[in-house]
């Protein structure tokens, strides 16, 4: 047998941020990357990994990848959960990578080929204020994207969710322990609903609006966000509520027609199951890295199209050039797809991660290389050692920690 897996290493690099990667290498060597990467808790993915994935793995067919998938979801005894699932997608896309390869076929013809050209993205526009907000719309309008999501500082809110700090990337995860940022529903549920109004009033309605409440909000409170939008008409709002119990989705259901998305931290079909079937949600974002791999978020949006449910993955920088290679192999192929969340990768982090993927006017463009179409420069990682980072924690004006 020449597809035997011989060596599985995990590499831990910090290119700008922190990220996780698998490398599977087979006794004929061929190479299969995966990414690993769960913010803030990247050392426990890695662990789990190496100590407890790795050792049983050596010597495994590697073609056999649904067998391998439930050898280390049945066979752990302990099922689901966020450094499990993104611990078995590194393996799973890895493994997708490594067959694509063999057959000299991107991976996405594997999966029955392209259901359409190109993949439609929404990219992040921020602000410090409702104007620096607005000129950041305008420049990702003027860069030829077609969907785009609006987060402004609150006024009188230190440090809100979703705004960018300088010129960089996005990115919350930003202290060596845990930020302190202030939170207050009542400011957001008057402000917030403005700014996204500013947005349309500047720019139409020939683009698609996205907005992420980020778990802020009760299902009361989500509904009467949502019912104070709805004539801007946004693509969704994402998160309304925090969704490890899926029917709180309900009453938010009743109250207002804006589309809802979630999805982000969650890492199961079963995860998702009353959201999908009960079409409680309209985009179900859970990712390739952190719900299992291709071979499992296939499920979930096998699942969701038989009730309507799109595809709407989550691709913040915490997620690899190799996640966002594998994202839109599916993408591409699946029937249901709606949306792939993209924030570009910075110059330092493309180094060490050479995708094959372009944008062109709005879409990304898998790459139509063998496998995901990924290169993984080992020298250039070994550059960025490892640097702790943790997202924010947010706590109400009175000190109580509030969902982030
Ligand atoms: C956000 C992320 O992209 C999003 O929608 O919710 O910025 C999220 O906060 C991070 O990916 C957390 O790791
Ligand atoms: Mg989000």
């Amino acid at each position: 047998m020449t597809d035997r897996i011989e060596r599985a290493e995990v590499i831990v690099t910090a290119p700008a941020r922190n990220f996780v990667t698998v490398k599977l290498t087979t006794s004929d060597g061929i190479v299969g990357w995966g990414d690993a990467t769960l913010n803030g808790r990247e050392l426990a993915v890695a662990s789990y990994l190496s100590d407890h994935v790795i050792p049983t793995l050596i010597g495994k067919d590697a073609s056999r990848i649904g067998d391998i998938w439930s050898y280390l979801y049945k066979g752990a005894y302990w099922r689901r959960g966020p450094v499990t699932m993104t611990a078995i997608a590194a393996i799973d896309v890895a493994l997708w990578d490594i067959k694509g390869k063999r057959a000299g076929l991107p991976v996405h013809e594997l999966l029955g080929g392209k259901a359409r050209d190109g993949v439609l993205v929404y990219a992040h526009a921020s602000g410090a204020d409702v104007a620096e907000m607005l000129d950041d719309v305008d420049r990702l309008l003027g860069e030829g994207y077609r969907a785009v999501r609006g987060q402004a500082a609150l006024v009188g809110v230190p440090d809100a969710y979703g705004v960018r700090h300088g010129t960089g990337v996005y990115d919350p995860a930003d202290a060596s322990l845990p930020s302190e940022t202030g939170w207050d529903t009542a400011a957001y549920l008057e402000q917030a609903p403005g700014y996204l109004r500013a947005i349309r009033e500047r720019f139409g309605f020939g683009f698609h609006l996205l907005h992420d409440c980020h778990h802020r909000l009760t299902p009361n409170e989500a509904g009467i966000f949502g019912r104070s939008v709805e004539d801007l008409k946004l693509f969704w709002m994402e998160d309304p509520t925090p969704a490890e119990n899926q029917e709180k989705f309900r009453l938010i259901r009743q109250r207002t027609t804006t589309p809802i998305a979630t999805g982000e931290v969650l890492n199961s079909i079963w995860d998702v199951q009353t959201l999908i079937t009960e079409q409680l949600i309209d985009y179900v974002r859970t990712s390739v890295s952190h719900a299992g791999g291709i071979t499992h978020l296939r499920r979930i949006f096998d699942l969701a199209d038989l009730y309507g449910v799109r595809s709407g993955s989550h691709g913040a920088t915490d997620l690899s050039p190799v996640s966002l290679s594998a994202a839109l192999q599916l993408d591409i192929s699946i029937p249901n797809f709606g949306i792939q969340e993209y924030m570009a990768h910075d110059a330092v982090t493309h180094e060490v991660f050479r995708p094959g993927y372009h944008l062109d006017d709005g879409y990304l463009i898998p790459s139509d290389a063998p496998g995901l179409g990924i290169e993984v420069d080992e020298d250039a990682a070994r550059r960025f050692p490892y640097n702790p980072k943790y997202l924010p924690v947010a706590r109400l004006a009175d000190g109580t920690l509030h969902d982030w």
